[in-house]
C-alpha cells in the first residue's frame, strides 16, 4: 500500500565500478549481504519511505547505475530526478577515490542548473589490511568539495549503513527548511507535499544517454 509522503527526494549512488554501490543498496533495502549477488545492467531502482520523525515522510527514490559506469554513461531520467548523491569510493582501491574529483565535476555539470548536494563515502571500511585511503583524507575531500559530510561505511559489516541514506536526507531536508533548494515544476529531484504517487516511468529506466 502507498505509504503518503510529505518530502520526496530523488537519490543517485554514483562511484566507479566494483566499489560496492550495489550491494550498499540492497544492504539498505533488502538487508542483506550476498558476497555472490550478481548486479543486473541496466537502472536498479528502490523505494524507501523514510521517518524522518513522527509527523515528516520522506520518500526516497533511489537509483543505483547498475554498469553504465563503466561505460561514463549516465541514466539522463535519473540524475535529473535527483537531489542527492552518494558519491563512493573503495577505500582499499585508491584509484577509485582519485576519481571522486571527476565524478563530482562531471555531475555538476550534468544537472545544472538544478542542484545536487553529495554525500562521500569511504565504503569496505571493514578492510582494514588492504586500506590505501585515510580517513581524514576523505574528510578533507568531502570537505573541499563541499559535501554534506564525509562516513565510512562497511556494507559486509552493516556499518553505517541506514546512517549514510539518513544523513544524506537530513542535510538536504535542512538545507530545504532553511531556503537553500528552489523546487521548480519542471525539476523532480526534490518534490514537496503531494501524496498522490507519480513515479518517473518505469519504461524510461533502460533509455540511457551518454555521460559528458
Ligand atoms: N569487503 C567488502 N566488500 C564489499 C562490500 N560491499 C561490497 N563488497 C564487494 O565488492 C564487490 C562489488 O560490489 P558491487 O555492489 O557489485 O559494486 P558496484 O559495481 O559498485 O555496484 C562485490 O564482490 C561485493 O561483494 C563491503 O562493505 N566490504
Ligand atoms: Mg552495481
Amino acid at each position: 500500500m502507498e505509504v503518503p509522503w510529505n518530502f520526496r527526494f530523488g537519490i543517485v549512488i554514483l562511484g566507479d565500478s566494483a566499489v560496492g554501490k550495489s550491494s550498499l543498496l540492497h544492504r539498505f533495502t533488502e538487508g542483506t549481504f550476498d558476497d555472490s549477488r550478481q548486479s543486473p545492467l541496466g537502472i536498479d531502482f528502490k523505494v524507501y519511505n523514510m521517518h524522518y520523525d513522527p509527523d515528516v515522510v520522506i520518500k526516497l527514490l533511489l537509483w543505483d547505475t547498475a554498469g553504465q559506469e563503466r561505460f561514463r554513461s549516465i541514466c539522463k531520467s535519473y540524475m535529473r530526478n535527483s537531489v542527492g548523491c552518494i558519491l563512493m569510493f573503495d577505500v582499499s582501491q585508491r584509484q577509485t577515490f582519485d576519481r571522486i574529483g571527476s565524478w563530482h565535476r562531471e555531475v555538476l555539470d550534468y544537472v545544472k542548473p538544478n542542484p545536487m548536494f553529495f554525500l562521500l563515502v569511504g565504503h569496505k571500511s571493514d578492510l582494514a589490511v588492504g586500506r590505501q585511503v585515510r580517513k581524514n583524507e576523505g574528510e578533507a575531500l568531502a570537505k573541499k568539495l563541499n559535501m554534506i559530510t564525509y562516513l565510512e561505511v562497511s556494507t559486509k559489516e552493516n556499518l553505517n549503513v541506514s546512517e549514510a541514506f539518513e544523513t544524506l536526507s537530513r542535510g538536504i531536508y535542512d538545507l530545504f527548511q532553511k531556503g537553500k533548494i528552489a523546487t521548480r515544476d519542471d525539476w523532480h529531484g526534490l518534490t514537496v507535499g503531494a501524496t498522490v504517487d507519480k513515479e518517473p516511468q518505469v519504461a524510461e529506466k533502460s533509455k540511457c544517454c551518454n555521460f559528458g
